[in-house]
């Protein structure tokens, strides 16, 4: 294992996440950035909302849409996110009872808004239609999902508490994600990613995260969701019992 591995692993182990640099040289992040601006463009011209104020659109589920026009653009964003390099970046991340294979969910294009900024609610992509927190919490505890993505313009938008992945709430970490102010500036410990165009960055997907949406500066960063394991929906339960 090189020491560049090893260093992700171990900042993914301790922080869960961890920033490639120049992942991407100026002609891959063009050559990118025309495939998902396709997408994007055409999107954009069929509906008022996704694409203006959504955080981002999917491309894969709605891949025939906006992709009708340009099928080479869907192959160039698929090659990549099955990459032998992403996965690579992924390999050693998931919990070894899971297996090394990533499973991928779908890949999705962050833009900027074109109408208002807004602030995103801070969340572990794991409660997403998971009402019981307990149930959450198991899932948490025993599967690993993670996010790749490529800014194709400098971002900033992603925040994330480090370490959160590998544990549980604090009680304050709970009252902000599951309760009524989703939104505040006042989560603890929370950093920002910055990331700089044709950078990359692998997080898990169980970390508290938000972004916020913002009109200017423009915001184009392709994101690809990936699973190991599958879940078991037993509610969680403290070792040993
Ligand atoms: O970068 C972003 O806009 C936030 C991404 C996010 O919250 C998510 O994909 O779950």
């Amino acid at each position: 294992m090189n020491t560049s591995t090893r260093d992700r692993l171990d900042a993914f182990r301790a922080r869960g996440f961890f920033v490639v640099p120049a992942f991407l040289d100026a002609e891959g992040r063009a050559e990118l950035r025309r495939a998902c601006d396709a997408a994007l463009l055409r999107t954009r011209a069929l509906s008022q909302e996704t694409g203006h104020s959504t955080p981002r659109i999917s491309l894969f589920t709605d891949g025939m849409v906006c992709f009708q026009d340009d099928p080479r653009a869907l192959e160039l964003i698929a090659a990549l996110v099955g990459s032998p390099r992403v996965c690579e970046l992924l390999s050693g991340l998931a919990r070894p009872e899971e297996g090394d294979t990533p499973r991928l969910k779908d890949a999705h294009y962050y833009h900027e808004q074109t109408g208002r900024d807004w602030d995103g609610d801070w969340h572990r992509d794991s409660q997403l239609g998971q009402p019981d927190p307990e149930i959450e919490r198991a899932v948490v505890a025993t599967t690993t999902a993670v996010h790749f993505r490529v800014a194709l313009e400098d971002d900033d938008r992603l925040e994330i508490v480090p370490g959160s992945h590998a544990r549980w709430d604090t009680l304050e970490e709970l009252r902000i994600r599951r309760g009524a102010d989703r939104a505040t500036p006042d989560m603890p410990n929370a950093v920002r990613v910055a990331l700089r165009a044709g950078d990359a960055c692998v997080f898990h997907a169980w970390s508290i995260h938000r972004a916020t949406y913002l009109r200017e500066p423009p915001r184009r960063t392709l994101d690809a969701l990936y699973a190991f394991g599958r879940p078991t929906l037993r509610r969680w339960a403290p070792p040993g019992t």
